[in-house]
Order: C-alpha cells, then sequence, then structure tokens
C-alpha cells in the first residue's frame, strides 16, 4: 500500500512508538527500513545543523561502530538538504522527516526547531517497541505557533528538579513555551522587585538555558499588581527585569490578574512604558505578554478591554481564559475576544490546574477545546497542577490538541500519553487516572463526567442498592485494590510520577477496600450472620475514617496541604450511600449491636427550633423568594411551622440541610433563604453539640463562617466568639 494517512503509525504498534504530537501528513512508502535497536548511525551535515537537534540524536543513538544507517540532517539552506527542499513545509517549525528503504533517514526542518522536532520523532519511531522503523515520509508542522505552560497556580511551586523534568518533556512533544509566573513565588509576586537570592538566581539560569536547549522559550513574568505608577515603581520593574536578562531571559510578561485594578489607563501606560524603555531597547527579547485583569468573559465589563487593544503597542500579547476562569476554549470565547480588542487571544486555560480543587486530581481526557480554533488564537498555553509530572498527562494532550487539532481524539491521545508515561504499569495507571478524571464541585463549576466510565454502567445495572446488587460491584474493586498495589509498588521503587501522587494511589487502594468491605456486609446480611456483619462494618468504619485523613505535600512550610480524594464523581457517594442503605438494613432486621456500632449524629433527622436567647428562628415571608430568617419574641401560633425547621443529614457531605417546614426553602451560606436550586455542596452545615447548645457552621463551598446572631437576624459570627449559642428543640406533637 502506498498512502497510508496519519494513523499509520497506530496502525502498527509493533513497529512504531506513537508519534508526538500527532503529524499532519505521513505516509509509508515502499520497502522496509531498519531495525533502530541493532543500528549503528552515521551523521551528515551535523556541522551545520542544527547543535540541540544533533545532540539529541548522540545522546539518544548509537554512533560509534560501523554505520548501519545514515542520517543526514539540517534546515533549510543547508548544504545536506539542499535535495529536498522543495519537500519541508513553509511553516515556521515545520520539518520533514524520510525513512527511506533500507537504510536512510533525511530529517530536514523549515528551521533549527523543525530541525529539533524532526528529530524527536524519528527518536520516538526509533524507540518502538520492536524498535523496527518502517519506510515513510512525514511532512509536519504545528497548527499553533505557541504551545505550552504557564506555571501560574497558587501553591507550591514546581521544584527545580520538576521543571528540568519538564523542559526535556516539551522538547519531546514539541511545545515551545513555558511562562513562568507561580503565584507563591515572593519574587515573582508579592516581593516582584527585590532580585533572586544568590542560589535560586544559579537555578534561574540553569532553567533558562535547559528550556532554550529544548527550544522552549522562557517566559519570566512578574506581578507588580498596583505598583506601577510612580517613577521608582517603573526603576524597579526596569531593573528586574534587567536582572533576569543577565540570567539568560529573553521572554518577559506581566501579570495583573486576581487583584482589583486602579485603572486600566495606568495598566496600558506601565505596559507601553515597559515596552518601549526594556523590551524595544534589545534586539533579542521577545514580544511582551500581559495577563489583563479582565481575564475571562465573566469578568470583563465596561471598556477595559477595548482599551487594551486600541491603547497597547501593537506587538503585546493580551492573554484570556476564555468564558470563564476555569473553561474549555471554543471559537465563540476567542471571536468575542478579537472582537473586544481587535487582538488574537494568548489563551491561558486553566487546565489542568486545580489549586481551587486541590483534593482532586486531573488525569483524565482532554476534551471541550473546539478544534477550529487554530486561527483564532496568538498561543494556546495551559495552566497546570502544582504536580508537575502528575500533569503530563493533560500536558501530553494539550501539546497533541495545539500542534494538530483536526486530528485531534481526547480518548486516543489519553491512551498515547499514559502508554508514553507509564509503559511500565500501563493498565493499572489508566485504571489510576479514570479515578481522577472529575475535579468535584468547585466556585468555577468546571466538570468531567468521564470519570469510572464502567462504575457508572455497573451503578445503571443495579440502580437499587440492595445486598445483591452490592455484591456485584466486588470485582470492580478487587481490580481497583490490585492496580492500588501495583502502582503503590512502582512508587515505592521510586518512579517519580507515581510517588508524586503516592497518597491518590493509596486512595484508590483504602476505597477499593471499603468496596470490597461492603460486599462483605452484603454477604453476611444474606447469610443472615450479624456477627459477620458487624465485624465488616467496623472494618468499613476504620477504612472510611483513613480515607479521609489522607494527606498529600504536608511537610513543614507546604503553601498548600491537600487532603486527598478519589473517585469523587461516582464511586465516593455510591459506597456512602450503599453503606449506609446496608446499615439500615441490618438495623431493621432485629439483630442485637453494639450501641456505638453506628456513628452517632448529633442530631436525629427531624423537625426542630431553633432558638435563640429565648427567640424563635421563623419564616415570617414565607413563600417569598429571598429574604432572611428572623428571631421573634414570640411563638408563631398562626403559622407554627413558619418556625419549624427539618433538619437532616445529606448523606453525601454528611452535613445538615436546614430547610423551613413552611415552605420547604433551604437556607443558604449567607445565612438567607436560597434562590438557587438547593446544593448540597453549598447548602449543608455541620452542627455540633456542647452542654446543651449547638453550634452552625458553613461548610462546603459555603466557607466555614459559624452562624452568630446579630438584631434579629442571622449574621457570621467573629472566630473568637462563643459559637454554641443556639437551642436546637425537636418539635413534639
Ligand atoms: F491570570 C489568570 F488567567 C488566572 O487564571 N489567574 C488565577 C490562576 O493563577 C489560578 O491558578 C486559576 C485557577 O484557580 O485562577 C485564577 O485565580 C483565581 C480565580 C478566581 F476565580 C483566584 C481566585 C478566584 F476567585
Amino acid at each position: 500500500m502506498k498512502f497510508r494517512f496519519t494513523l499509520a503509525a497506530l496502525l502498527l504498534p509493533a513497529l512504531a512508538g506513537a508519534i508526538s504530537p500527532e503529524p499532519q501528513k505521513m505516509h509509508t512508502t515502499d520497502g522496509s527500513a531498519f531495525c533502530a535497536r541493532k543500528a549503528v548511525y552515521k551523521l551528515t551535515g551535523a556541522d551545520e545543523a542544527d547543535p540541540d537537534a544533533v545532540n539529541a540524536l548522540r545522546a539518544n543513538l548509537k554512533t560509534d561502530g560501523t554505520p548501519t544507517v545514515e542520517i543526514i540532517i539540517g534546515e533549510r539552506g543547508d548544504d545536506a538538504v539542499k535535495n529536498v527542499a522543495e519537500k519541508i513545509p513553509e511553516v515556521a517549525e515545520g520539518y520533514y522527516l524520510n525513512i527511506v528503504s533500507p537504510n536512510r533517514v533525511i530529517i530536514a526542518g523549515a528551521d533549527e526547531v523543525g530541525t529539533f522536532y524532526g528529530v524527536q520523532t524519528f527518536l520516538q519511531l526509533a524507540a518502538g517497541d520492536a524498535h523496527c522503523v518502517a519506510a515513510l515520509e512525514i511532512i509536519d508542522s504545528p497548527a499553533m505557533p505557541k504551545r505550552g505552560v504557564i506555571e501560574g497556580f497558587y501553591g507550591n511551586p514546581w521544584s527545580h528538579t520538576d521543571r528540568l523534568s519538564q523542559f526535556d518533556f516539551y522538547g519531546r512533544n514539541k511545545m515551545n513555551y513555558y511562562i513562568y509566573g507561580p503565584k507563591d513565588d515572593p519574587y515573582h509576586h508579592s516581593r516582584w522587585y527585590e532580585p533572586y537570592p544568590a542560589d535560586k538566581a544559579r537555578e534561574m539560569k540553569e532553567l533558562v538555558s535547559a528550556a532554550h536547549k529544548n527550544k522552549v522559550k522562557f517566559v519570566w513574568a512578574m506581578h507588580p499588581s498596583n505598583s506601577i505608577e510612580t517613577p521608582e515603581d517603573r526603576a524597579k520593574a526596569l531593573d528586574k527585569f534587567s536582572r533576569m536578562y543577565d540570567l539568560g531571559v529573553r521572554d518577559f510578561a506581566i501579570f495583573f490578574d486576581d487583584i482589583s485594578a486602579k485603572s486600566v489607563d495606568s495598566q496600558i501606560d506601565y505596559l507601553n512604558f515597559l515596552d518601549r524603555e526594556f523590551v524595544k531597547k534589545h534586539s533579542d527579547v521577545g514580544n511582551l505578554i500581559v495577563c489583563p485583569t479582565m481575564y475571562n468573559k465573566a469578568w470583563s465589563g465596561g471598556d477595559y478591554l477595548q482599551k487594551m487593544g486600541t491603547g497597547l503597542n501593537p506587538d503585546i500579547e493580551i492573554m484570556w481564559t476564555g468564558n470563564s476562569v476555569c473553561d474549555m476554549i471554543n471559537t465563540e470565547d476567542c471571536q468575542w475576544f478579537t472582537d473586544q480588542t481587535t487582538r488574537l487571544p494568548f489563551i491561558w486555560l486553566n487546565y489542568p490546574v486545580n489549586d481551587y480543587g486541590q483534593h482532586n486530581l486531573l488525569m483524565g481526557p482532554v476534551t471541550g477545546n473546539d478544534r477550529e480554533i487554530a486561527p483564532m488564537v496568538a498561543a494556546f498555553c495551559s495552566n497546570p497542577m502544582q504536580y508537575a509530572e502528575a500533569s503530563k498527562v493533560a500536558l501530553y494532550q494539550l501539546a497533541d490538541f495545539a500542534w494538530n487539532p483536526e486530528a485531534y481524539d481526547a480518548d486516543r491521545s489519553w491512551l498515547n500519553a499514559t502508554a508514553a508515561l507509564e509503559p511500565g504499569n500501563l493498565d493499572a495507571f489508566r485504571t489510576f487516572c479514570l479515578n481522577n478524571v472529575d475535579v468535584a464541585p468547585s466556585v468555577h463549576g468546571l466538570r468531567f463526567y468521564g470519570e469510572t466510565p464502567d462504575f457508572a454502567e455497573l451503578m445503571a445495572a443495579n440502580p437499587e442498592i440492595t445486598p445483591a446488587a452490592v455484591i456485584q460491584f466486588l470485582p470492580w474493586f478487587e481490580a481497583r485494590r490490585n492496580a492500588a498495589n501495583e502502582l503503590l509498588a512502582a512508587a515505592d521503587a521510586g518512579d517519580p510520577l507515581l510517588s508524586e501522587v503516592r497518597e491518590w494511589i493509596v486512595a484508590l487502594q483504602v476505597q477499593s477496600l471499603q468496596g470490597i468491605e461492603l460486599a462483605r456486609m452484603a454477604e453476611a446480611l444474606l447469610a443472615e450472620n450479624p456477627n459477620g456483619f458487624i465485624n465488616s462494618y467496623k472494618e468499613f468504619a476504620a477504612l472510611t475514617d483513613e480515607a479521609e485523613n489522607i494527606v498529600s505535600r504536608g511537610f513543614d512550610g507546604s503553601i498548600q496541604s491537600v487532603r486527598v480524594q478519589t473517585g469523587t464523581l461516582h464511586v465516593k457517594p455510591w459506597i456512602k450511600t450503599a453503606s449506609r442503605q446496608l446499615a439500615d438494613i441490618f438495623k431493621a432486621s432485629g439483630a442485637q449491636y453494639p450501641a456505638d456500632l453506628f456513628p452517632q449524629q448529633t442530631l436525629e433527622n427531624g423537625t426542630y427550633y431553633i432558638k435563640h436567647n429565648g427567640r424563635w428562628l421563623g419564616n415570617p415571608d414565607a413563600g417569598a423568594k429571598g429574604g432572611a430568617p428572623i428571631f421573634q419574641d414570640a411563638i408563631d401560633d398562626i403559622n407554627p411551622n413558619r418556625q419549624e425547621w427539618h433538619i437532616r443529614l445529606d448523606p453525601v457531605t454528611e452535613r445538615y440541610s436546614i430547610v423551613n417546614s413552611k415552605d420547604e426553602r433551604y437556607l443558604n451560606e449567607v445565612f438567607k433563604f436560597g434562590v438557587n436550586p438547593y446544593n448540597r455542596d453549598w447548602n449543608t452545615y455541620i452542627i455540633r453539640k456542647q452542654d446543651g447548645k449547638f453550634s452552625i457552621q458553613n461548610a462546603g463551598n459555603g466557607g466555614q463562617k459559624f452562624w452568630g446572631v446579630d438584631g434579629d437576624q442571622i449574621s457570621g459570627a467573629q472566630n473568637s466568639e462563643n459559637h454554641f449559642i443556639f437551642e436546637i428543640i425537636p418539635v413534639t406533637d
């Protein structure tokens, strides 16, 4: 067969590894080529070709001994590749790769970066399973000119080792941008004007050079907040930029995100000043990039963006996260931005960043970005997790997307990503990743519904949670336990990715053991074996406790330590519901059990008065929209249930909802009647009891405020106050 496009390498897994990103054009040609494992290479053109490309070949291939394969290498204009000049794509960073039967390879870049990328593709082919390469021809180039990563999250910045490993990864996967802007590096943000101390400066220099060797632009970003107007502030900014220049930095950005900006005019004036007084005074410094204060559509208003568009020097680039802070990028978002600014957005994709939902990892297929955006963006960069190694699963796919969005297939890209990253534990690793897909409800509302798809199928097949149904889930949990055990062994043997996310693997293990214990409880119920049930229940309760106390990055000085969770979309809520269901069946069976076996609820589900200083909490405007409950001096004998409250434990959050018995309206986290649909992540409370009095506290997304009382309304209490100020009294007929 003469022409087989694009998918050829994936259809020939025994012959080649997956090429990352997927090439634009590829076809196999007649004849077979050579086995890379045994080959000894001779390089032709190495003197003129890009040195980083040549080094990458030398570092990965055998070149000593009698040559069996010739590699002809160079970029447009070089003698070595002049015969194929017309085959080289006319796109920056493109390349032509020809593996000619039986033993010749031609790598010809459109420019130095193109040659380097051609080498990466060849090395990927040469590292395929059988180490044998097919004769084939590739013409390849990026759809988006700037592709990469913004280290722009809150929390523990990446380590030096993390970053070095990232740059190597970007080089191999053809990403060419890295923007340095970790919010918790004081020299970037809070003390932007201070020079890096000597040891940090040395590391920075090493980083810049490692990035450049991998054809990655190292953009150093500064976040000066509102200190931008005075001559002193501006002199400090120039000084800091100069110091960074001396460390090798040639690309700069200014971030104005997450502040309340004083004035767009002074931001524009400041940026144009830096552009004029610094960028334009250095012929080797790239375009200035800015993250505006209004960096997404939901936060945009007034004439801010229009002013940026017309006021900024034309080659200053403006970042954009899309429709909202955390959202995938659609053509409409890009168009909207361009309509405002007359510029193409420099995309800052807030994925897989998880600083706003730290309990969850984002390890799934990357879906949701429109494939048609390539001509509509200036750049496509992603803000990752503080977990650098684990972020590579998403970054691999985003590199694939940005290079060749038309061919992008999220599931296939995810399969390739996982295979490239954990070839030794592939099935177990994929199982692990699929348990960590959704970020759970958060302020940003970004969700992914593809988590644990086979568990979702089991749930659909067993909609009612009976003991027999619970037993159906046993093999699923056993398979997870086995995967977790395998990955833990690899983590402890030093695998960098798996040891980085070790706690989430433990969480998967504990969750599987919970599921296995639930099946034992179900078996005991069916066998009418109360002691068996009690023992398994105790075991289950201990595992639940363990699951809630797995902490990642809890070391001293950690900026963000995290209580980990996994399988939150389907598995975790199912486990909670199933355990309550089995416990209820057991209680109803009339079996004897120790009084303290089941957790004591502070309050049994029921209807209560809530009282403060002798006054009753009531709902005088029952049936209205919104409004607040009121403490009333007198008991309501006209409509008594306006002062009666249904207080119930939500089985998923294990916190209480508080709903008025007159009109079923719930209380929300700002102490009012909610007007949106009830949401357990916002509208449930922790209720505690001490000396006969109760405290009520917001939780989940609702924050941590305790209820206090101000006049006749509930208000947020000061932390120093006594929070046990309420009486909660059952309504008895
Ligand atoms: F600059 C921006 F494009 C941006 O996204 N800024 C931050 C970013 O550093 C952070 O990692 C990301 C995800 O949490 O969101 C932005 O930070 C926020 C966003 C909010 F909506 C911080 C507080 C918020 F309320």
